[in-house]
């Protein structure tokens, strides 16, 4: 197969996803950055690869795929091992809602463009903005540790990662970088310890692709 390409910016926890779950499946891939932080994602050339102006986007098996968990579920049934999604339907249900938890209803309320929309459209200040983002946090992850803990093992579902651990450790990255407390999540910093431990996630922890481009 032609070498997949990632449309990528370091610091964008969905597009943290799509590395983990590519590392997970053993697929090598090249990371084009899109920098965010310069609007790159706004350019005429990039909106027309993917019309929503947001990154992740992957090339991959002559596809232009958008949406983290859209891709993470081609990769899983097309690379079936290690599985993302649990097989059975109820187990997968489960996995599935935490997932969506996170990618549905935390993270897109505090997206980049919903903070700057705050700012600059709105008028607020950054105390207020940092208020916004902790109050969604919170009550996301709240909802999450009680929805995680009945069936949790090492991880959030049992004992290996699913498709909800690649959305919860960036998550948890992203709330480090804002100052959220996460002391009350025992079940989410347990999975979060153990996945961040594997060399999936490792390698595609923010830190360590900022260091990959500065050695470019
Ligand atoms: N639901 C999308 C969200 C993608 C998304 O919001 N990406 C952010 C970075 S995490 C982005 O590109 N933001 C650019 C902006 O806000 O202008 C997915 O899961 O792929």
């Amino acid at each position: 197969m032609t070498r997949p390409v990632l449309h990528d910016y370091f610091r964008s926890s969905a597009a943290y996803r799509v590395r983990i779950a590519l590392n997970l499946k053993g697929i090598d891939y090249d990371s084009r950055p899109v920098n965010l932080a310069e609007g790159a994602q706004q350019a005429a050339a990039y909106r027309a690869l993917n019309p929503q102006g947001l990154v992740p986007m992957l090339e991959i098996d002559d596809l232009r795929l958008t949406q983290s968990l859209s891709i993470a579920v081609y990769l899983d049934q097309k690379y079936p091992e290690p599985m993302l999604m649990p097989r059975d339907p109820a187990d997968g249900a489960h996995v599935r809602a935490m997932a969506l938890a996170v990618a549905c209803d935390i993270h897109p309320l505090n997206n980049l463009r919903v903070l700057k929309y705050l700012k600059s459209e709105l008028g607020q200040e950054q105390a207020a903005i940092d208020r916004w983002y902790a109050h969604w946090v919170v009550e996301g992850l709240v909802a999450l540790e009680a929805m995680a803990a009945p069936r949790a093992g090492a991880f959030l579902f049992g004992n290996a990662p699913t498709l909800a651990d690649v959305c919860l450790v960036p998550q948890l990255y992203n709330a480090r970088r804002f100052s959220v407390p996460l002391d009350p999540y025992p079940t989410l910093r347990r999975a979060d310890e153990a996945a961040s431990a594997l060399p999936a996630f490792a390698a595609a922890h923010p830190d360590r692709v900022a260091q990959e481009e500065v050695a470019k």
